[in-house]
């Protein structure tokens, strides 16, 4: 029996490869990489196949490790090669906060596209810096708000854009964990000049994030900002009362105290129509009320797994759930596209103006927490 040859979908050679570059083989390292390895078989065709250049860290044996367990042809524990290195396209920034503007602005200048994880800077000006530097080079960036591509959280998004929703009244937000509590733990999370803030710019960010995704833009906040451990440098937890430039009121809460709440993130949106809730620990579930005078009204679980619903045409049939990983593959999915389109990130991903914008409402939860007054929400314009 003849050994038949494997014929592509497209010519072969046809799908353009894409030199990546990794900075960081921790946890976001890990689930970056996983994303790009996926998208080249599980979104077939991808818009262009991620080949792994090389991997970046501070640690040489575990970088080495890094790059045998993944499979990318480099590694080394300097990150300017991977600026210097022309066979990389795409440069995606997954080190801690403290590394995020150098290189990713190194590598913008470079002329490759980049991707940096959350909070894009440590501040609100440190992230307009990175934001404006990177802007005026014409590359295209992303910063890493994965949640946007839940596929029930991007459903809730155009729910709430075909007017399903009605008029938004309440937005309350909140992103609850609880490794804070470990105090044997030594994460550069800890540390506020590698960090920047703690459980604000790490959990709250996202929670930010999602609020401007699905609501709109913050007009103020009134918030307090909390440190439990003794001898912690960034803080545990903040609570903020907030209100929107659209009319709607609600509530953001970050904190990684929650003892039980393992990856709590959970939103809940009520308009004069409808509302929703989701819960990241049920991530596959969207929770609907529709206010249409059906008799057996209530909130119904939506099983957000029909062909239909966002990025499953990449997954399997209904029902045959995704997980947290998948976010990124959605995410870094939606980049790759707009590269190989020329198109562009925003709406639905976040850009690094998006990241500047969730760091300029987590600087005033600060100086709300410091001033005891509501702090006006002003972005920097271009
Ligand atoms: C915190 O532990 C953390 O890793 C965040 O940094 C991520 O952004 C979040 O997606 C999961 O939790």
């Amino acid at each position: 029996m003849g050994i038949g040859a494997t014929t592509r979908d497209v010519a072969a050679g046809e799908i353009p490869t894409i030199g990546v570059g990794m900075l960081g083989y921790a946890f976001m390292g890990k689930a970056h990489t996983n994303a790009f390895k996926k998208i080249a078989y599980m979104t077939w065709p991808p818009p262009l196949v991620p080949r792994l250049v090389s991997i970046a860290g501070r640690n040489e044996e575990a970088v080495r490790n890094a790059a045998e367990r993944y499979g990318y042809e480099h590694w080394t524990t300097d990150w300017h090669d991977l600026v210097a290195d022309p066979a990389i396209g795409l440069f995606d920034n997954g080190g801690p906060n403290s590394l995020h503007a150098e290189p990713t602005i190194a590598a913008a200048e470079a002329g490759k596209h980049v991707i940096c994880e959350k909070p894009l800077g440590r501040t609100a000006d440190e992230s307009y810096e990175i934001w404006q530097r990177v802007a005026a080079t014409g590359v295209k960036h992303l910063c890493g708000f994965n949640y946007r591509f839940v596929p029930a959280n991007r459903l809730a998004r155009e729910m709430i854009e075909a007017g399903e929703l009605g008029e938004i009244r309440h937005f309350r937000g909140r992103y609850l964990q609880d490794w804070g509590d470990d105090q044997t733990l030594d994460t550069w999370r800890f540390h506020s000049d590698e960090a920047g803030s703690g459980a604000l710019g790490d959990l709250g960010a996202h929670v930010v994030d999602l609020a401007r995704y699905l609501v709109g833009e913050f007009e103020a906040v009134s918030a307090l900002v909390k440190t439990f451990l003794p001898g912690r440098e960034v803080d545990d937890a903040i609570e903020a009362a907030v209100s929107f430039a659209g009319g709607a009121v609600g509530t953001v809460e970050a904190t990684r105290l929650a003892l039980g709440r393992r990856n709590a993130l959970q939103w809940e949106i009520n308009g004069s129509k409808a509302s929703l809730a989701f819960d990241m620990e049920r991530l596959n579930e969207l929770q609907v009320f529709r206010a249409d005078g059906d008799r057996a009204r209530g909130f119904k679980t939506v099983l957000v797994s029909e062909a239909d619903h966002p990025w499953w045409e990449f997954w399997w049939p209904p029902g045959h759930i995704i997980g947290w990983g998948e976010t990124f593959v959605h995410e870094i999915h939606h980049l790759l596209r707009a590269i190989a389109e020329d198109g562009d990130v925003a709406p639905y991903g976040a850009t690094f103006e998006d990241g500047y914008r969730a760091a300029e409402v987590c600087d005033a939860i600060v100086r709300s927490s410091e001033s005891g007054a509501r702090e006006q929400i002003a972005y920097r314009m271009t």
